[in-house]
């Protein structure tokens, strides 16, 4: 297997595909298979490194679905996607394994590890890449009140932990990618913070995703405290900071402006 970091060299991007009705920022837009595959394409057109797609929100307050469910909604869309790079957004075993069938490489999970125990098997036995993310809680109760003597220590702590879970079950370290889990139990000035600091993370020696798009946090800096969701412009500002300190994988629905904005920003960084 080639290292993440080589198959996704700094910066690359990855489009978001949400098969949900319900997702905060693209809920119901792709519920419709043709349109989450049009999506897809649009977004690897647009310079996108691969497509995430999902089939549960895990918005604030979302519920969990079944992996009946879960299926029913990817599938078609995967199917039609074979030959494309694909992450599969998911924390059930039995959705990661089907999707790795039909050819996704990435699994892309926000529990890390810690949702269903067959997981870490499917990723080792697959020789797939994973992604782990921060979470605090549940989607349900998350943002119930987050509190943290440190966000940016606590997170490093559990991201180390977990990486060394994975390792232990088989999953070599080069395929793993960390990710502090933007807006997942977590306050505005925890997300600014967490992105501010973000060196204590690639510290860890493992490339970070970043996933800020559209989150509300963006919103609520504007002035709008009920805000759910955030602007295009805000993002790529975001993205382009984290970028800079050492984020390599960016999670985002408008892929041609994060591609365009990154490419610009790696001429300054790093010509
Ligand atoms: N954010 C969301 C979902 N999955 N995965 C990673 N690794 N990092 C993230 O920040 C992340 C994620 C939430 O965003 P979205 O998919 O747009 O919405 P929803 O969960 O409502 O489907």
């Amino acid at each position: 297997m080639v290292a993440l970091e080589q198959r996704f060299p700094r910066p690359s991007v990855m489009g978001v595909v949400n098969v949900t009705p319900d997702s905060f920022s693209d809920g119901g837009v792709n519920l419709d298979p043709r349109a989450a595959v049009a999506s897809a394409r649009r977004m690897l057109a647009e310079g996108a490194a691969i497509i995430d797609v999902g089939g549960e929100s895990t918005r604030p307050g979302s519920a969990s679905v079944t992996a009946d469910e879960e299926l029913r909604r990817v599938v078609p869309v995967l199917e039609e996607l074979e030959a494309l790079p694909v992450s599969i957004d998911t924390s059930k075993a039995e959705v990661a394994a089907r999707a790795l069938e039909l050819g996704a490489e990435l699994v892309n999970d926000v529990t890390a590890l810690r949702g269903d125990p067959a997981l870490a098997g499917v990723v080792a036995e697959a020789g797939a890449y994973l992604c782990l993310m921060h979470l605090r809680g549940e989607p349900r109760t998350m943002q119930d009140d987050p509190r943290y003597d440190d966000v940016v220590a606590e997170v490093a702590l559990f991201l180390e932990e977990r990486l060394a879970f994975a390792v232990g079950q088989g999953i070599p370290e080069e395929a793993i990618c960390l990710d502090p889990g933007i807006g997942f139990g977590k306050t505005v000035e925890h997300n600014f913070e967490l992105l501010r600091r973000l060196g204590e993370l690639t510290a860890l020696g493992r490339p970070i995703m970043v996933g800020i798009s559209r989150k509300s946090s963006l919103g609520k800096i504007m002035g709008d405290r009920d805000a759910k969701t955030g602007s295009t412009a805000a993002s790529v500002g975001a993205a382009v900071l984290a970028y800079e300190r050492g984020a390599s994988i960016f999670r985002v629905h408008d892929v041609r402006e994060h591609v365009e904005a990154l490419t610009a920003a790696r001429a300054v960084v790093a010509p």
